[in-house]
């Protein structure tokens, strides 16, 4: 076994949606997604293997978690162990730094830092496409967090295929590209990820057209990237969320997780792009939030405009962040 080392991963925001399974054992998804690595939210986690307990542990902020949550945690360290040829239970600590206020969900992080810190416990060396398909386990968007900047995940057809990797972009656009996370909410969702995608999966007569619009749209977002075209990027990533969002609407039973706000916003944005010509892209998750794109000179535009128009909403500002990363265990890790 190797010295226990913290792992750090962060979290992402996706402009090619993951929306739906087509495996939920092996959490295979329906379509490929691509995402943004967000330099600001992050986890930090310690795993340790130890035959003094009798089943896994894991603490979240110093909180024990059970239940479901504890379920996926076991799911990850199952495989794990399998792979080491251990059976020691684990103790798993982690510390979330994705602010409530951020709106974004820590899954992704805490998922990918979770499959990196237990690796490392196990004395396991794994690549980036070995620990995605290992973060994978724990939650789908997880996959995506184990690289920086822009990431696919390959939807796959079995385990050893559905696995994320880096994508590249021209210069300047990962060094320019901002999130700007818009807050209406931090109240948990009425319906989960997990449940939202299941039931539109199921039921929403446009689930066949969401996944081949998600095709058709990561079709044109990779040479968009390629060439480092961010008014492509961003008129795609919109299209795509809104293309998610109406598979909601038709499920049955509908459902959508906008509120009134998320709306006026997502209207608000596209008047004011239109008539002012700034490039300002809404993209909308499993939440009534918004996360806007934009390029780091037009960040202060957007943020008087936000502070006119919705003044009450809770606004946090990234960047593009890195892939995971990793800290003697000892050594402080809330820099
Ligand atoms: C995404 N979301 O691509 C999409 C867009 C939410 C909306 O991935 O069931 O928490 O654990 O795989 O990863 C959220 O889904 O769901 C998500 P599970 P997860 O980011």
């Amino acid at each position: 076994m190797t010295a226990p080392q913290w792992a750090r991963a962060h979290t992402n925001i996706a402009l090619i949606k993951y929306w739906g399974k087509k495996d939920a054992q092996l959490m295979l998804p329906a379509n490929d997604s691509l995402s943004l690595t967000l330099a600001d939210f992050y986890t930090d986690t310690l795993v340790r293997f130890t035959d003094s307990i009798a089943t896994d542990q894991f603490a979240l902020d110093q909180q024990p978690i059970t239940g479901q949550p504890l379920a996926k945690v076991t799911r990850v360290l199952d495989q794990v162990r399998q792979l080491a040829g251990i059976t020691a239970p684990a103790v798993v600590t982690s510390r979330n730094h994705v602010p409530t206020a951020a709106g974004l969900a820590s899954s992704a992080s805490g998922m990918a830092a979770l499959a990196a810190a237990a690796a490392q416990a196990a004395g396991l060396t794994l690549d980036h496409p070995a620990l995605s398909r290992l973060a994978r386990l724990g939650s789908g968007s997880a996959t995506r967090s184990i690289d920086g900047g822009f990431v696919r995940w390959f939807a796959g057809h079995n385990d050893a295929t559905s696995y994320a990797a880096p994508v590249p972009a021209a210069p300047p656009l990962l060094a320019d590209i901002r999130v700007v996370a818009v807050v209406f909410s931090d109240q948990p969702k009425a319906i989960g990820s997990t449940a939202g995608m299941a039931r539109t999966a199921a039921t929403s007569s446009y689930f066949p057209a969401w996944t081949q619009r998600a095709a058709a749209d990561l079709h044109r977002l990779l040479p968009a990237l390629n060439a480092g075209d961010f008014v492509q990027v961003g008129q795609i990533a919109e299209g795509n969320a809104l293309a998610m969002h109406a598979a909601t609407w038709a499920a049955d039973p509908p459902f959508t997780y906008f509120l009134p706000a998320t709306l006026a916003l997502v209207q608000g944005i596209q008047v004011w792009r239109q008539s002012q010509g700034v490039p300002v892209y809404a993209t909308v998750d499993a939440g009534p939030n918004v996360k806007l794109l934009t390029r780091a000179p037009h960040v202060a535009a957007v943020q008087r405009w936000l502070a006119a128009h919705f003044p009450t909403a809770q606004v946090v500002v990234t960047q593009a962040g890195p892939g995971i990363s990793y800290y003697p265990a000892g050594k402080e890790v809330d820099a």
